[in-house]
């Protein structure tokens, strides 16, 4: 007998109950749950290729749910992906197995994104779904037409993200996005009528979006919305009544069948109420092949867009495999070297947020993949430039994005956009309100994802507004995450080399942290070489084996070079290392490293931020200049000299540690 549609539900459902089951932890209550809804998605709509899992025209499929994990993983292993063995699944979240506890974006695997923080793979989706607008109007519908599907849950709405992302979706008219709600009324302390009462029909409209609502385990009322959903002007939002744990006689619409295995006797049972008679990890053949055959609809899809593509003209290929694969123009690095002369000659005493401006104005025209932004703050942040289309619900054939007061948002969708490929986002916002989208910022390390942050106010140097706009932990806090350059440049010619450093770090993403206030130009030498690739390097010396090392990055280069003049006049030798990236300082040799922090002089650091961190340059005998207190609001000049933050005080401190 051919499988019917439950058969093959019932096959995620007790993948997902078996592999959680094994693992002795885990979260069955949702693939049981949703397994209806999965099921016709993939059956019947999901445009999707299981051998080249890549293929750029595929629908996406998150689970921004991402605890439910054990549903992905079940769909892609019936489904015929390579990356998901029968194997992978018995090894549910153990060491290594590419089955984690919570998916882990991996290239090429069908993992589209690293989920499992509440509400990231909800914004993360309305960045792909922008994603394919600007890249459908670059490449046409022939080429990029897909959509964005999303699996949710009570948490993901939850969470404040969801209302940045979602509105700002209903905003875009992001008709090609296609959330599906778990609407189980469930989560882990209970029923969500102790924490939640929101209208969602009327919150979802308010946003502009579609709304229907239906019966998550009727096959035809699934198939009947997603179809409607096809045809809409606008995002949709399909509330799909679900029962948790659906077919446990004892966990099923509680709570108990969310974040743990069901236990021996429960499995037993439910594989009796739902007349399941295989043996764990058994997936009858039959079964099996239906699967199969759903993922192998795919391959034909592929293959007629395969077709369109061959027949389109070399340079549009050549340009969609550039931006695919994340390639710079080839005359990019000829554009970094005239600039970095063009900013030689002016050398302009400008704040680094408008020598920043100056980059992108140079840039934006032979990147066409970059698209900009800032959480209103454009005036501010100086990410727009003279070359900014902006994007809109009617024209998606812009490079900036205004993404209204929706940091976390900002953050989730550039993740998002970066996943797609095609784009290398850019965004802004002051560097105090890294605490509104650090979650979606840690996922772009931890995914390793392409994506510029651009933080200007980076300091107490930005004076008046005070200290709930002054940064004072967030740079340390910044340095603290993994597989993240933090960039704070000195001059022009800094901010050129960190944008060009940047731009040319594919798989891990960087903050640049600016100022507000004008700095001076600080490069005396012309070179070929980016010397903020080094991460530190020598910007003042004037004779070998100097006594006294100054450690400085950005804004507070200049004191330091200051102090180095006003050492010289005391004839105490001593040199300026500029760290515009700590990062990369600590990746070059040990040699590089020795000669400059001078192993063998005092080394001072002198930063406007948290002096933690530095303790590691400067050593138990050096010292830290810095901020041990928030801020305070005053102008900037009192401000460094309320702080300590001066040339004379550098001096002063020199001579003390030195005893003389
Ligand atoms: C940002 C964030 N906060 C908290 C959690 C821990 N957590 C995991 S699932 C969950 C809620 C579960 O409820 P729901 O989202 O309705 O999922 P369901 O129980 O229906 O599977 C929570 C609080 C998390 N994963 N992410």
């Amino acid at each position: 007998m051919s499988p019917v549609f439950k058969d093959l539900a019932n096959a995620i459902r007790f993948l997902s109950i078996d592999a959680v089951q094994k693992a002795n932890s885990g979260h069955p209550g949702l693939p049981m749950g949703m397994a209806d809804v999965a099921t016709v998605l993939f059956k019947y709509y999901l445009r999707f290729n299981p051998k080249n899992p890549s293929w750029q025209n595929r629908d996406r499929f998150i689970l921004s749910a991402g605890h439910g994990s054990m549903l992905l993983y079940s769909l892609l292993y019936l489904t015929g992906y390579k990356s998901i063995s029968i194997k992978d699944i018995q090894n549910f979240r153990k060491l290594n197995s590419i089955c984690a506890g919570h998916p882990e974006y991996e290239e090429n695997t069908g993992i589209e994104t690293t989920t499992g923080p509440l509400g990231q793979g909800l914004s993360n989706s309305v960045g792909m779904a922008i994603a394919e607008e600007i890249m459908k109007k670059k490449f046409g519908s022939s080429l990029i037409n897909h959509k964005t599907y999303v699996i949710a849950s009570d948490g993901d709405f939850m969470e404040g993200i969801s209302h940045e992302a979602m509105s700002f979706a209903g905003h875009l008219k992001l008709k090609n996005l296609i959330v599906f709600f778990d609407n189980n009324k469930i989560s882990i302390d209970g029923s969500t009528k102790l924490s939640v009462s929101d209208n969602y029909r009327k919150r979802f409209e308010s946003y502009g979006w579609s709304f229907q609502e239906i019966n998550g385990h009727d096959e035809k009322q699934i198939s009947k919305a997603i179809k409607k959903s096809l045809n809409s002007k606008k995002p949709n939002l399909i509330s799909c009544k679900t029962i948790i744990g659906y077919g446990s006689p004892n966990k099923a619409g509680k709570s108990s069948a969310h974040g743990a295995a069901l236990g021996e006797s429960e499995v037993k049972l439910v594989r009796k109420k739902l007349k399941w008679k295989h043996d764990p990890f058994e997936i009858p053949k039959e079964i099996l092949h239906e699967w199969k055959k759903i993922g192998e609809r795919g391959m034909l899809e592929e293959k007629k867009w395969k077709k369109i593509y061959n027949k389109k003209n070399q340079k549009i290929k050549d340009e969609f495999t550039r931006l695919i694969k994340n390639k710079l123009p080839k005359n990019f690095d000829i554009l970094i070297k005239k600039q970095k002369k063009k900013f030689f000659d002016l050398k302009p005493n400008i704040a680094s947020r408008q020598s920043s401006a100056s980059v992108l104005e140079e840039i934006t025209n032979s990147l066409p993949e970059l698209i900009g932004g800032s959480a209103d703050l454009s005036g501010s942040n100086n990410t727009n430039t003279k070359h900014s289309i902006i994007i809109n619900s009617s024209n998606f054939k812009g490079n900036y994005i205004h993404y209204g007061v929706r940091e976390h948002a900002m953050a989730g969708i550039m993740n998002g956009m970066a996943l797609h490929k095609g784009i290398i986002p850019y965004g802004g916002t002051f560097l105090v309100f890294l605490d509104y989208c650090k979650p979606s910022l840690r996922l772009s390390a931890l995914m390793g994802l392409k994506v510029i942050y651009i933080f200007s106010h980076d300091s107490i140097g930005l004076g008046e507004d005070g200290p709930t706009h002054q940064p004072i932990e967030h740079l340390a806090h910044l340095r603290s995450i993994p597989n993240l350059n933090v960039f704070r440049p000195a001059d022009t010619i800094e901010t050129l080399e960190c944008w060009e450093l940047a731009l040319k770090s594919n798989d891990i993403p960087s903050v640049i942290a600016l100022s507000r206030q004008k700095i001076p130009f600080v490069t005396e030498t012309l070179t070929q070489k980016n010397m903020s690739s080094f991460g530190g390097y020598e910007i003042r010396k004037n004779i070998p084996n100097p006594e006294v090392t100054l450690i400085s990055s950005g804004s507070e280069v200049k004191i330091a070079i200051e102090a180095f003049e006003k050492l010289k006049d005391l004839k105490i030798n001593s040199k300026v290392v500029s760290m515009p990236c700590q990062e990369l300082f600590n990746k070059q040799s040990q040699d590089y490293r020795e000669i400059i922090l001078e192993k063998n002089s005092i080394k001072i650091s002198i930063e406007a931020s948290s002096v933690h961190g530095w303790e590691k340059y400067v050593g138990t005998e050096g010292a830290s200049l810095g901020m041990k207190s928030f801020g305070k609001s005053a102008p900037i000049k009192d401000l460094y000299e309320h702080f300590k933050l001066t040339s004379n005080n550098v001096v002063e401190l020199t001579k003390k540690m030195l005893g003389k």
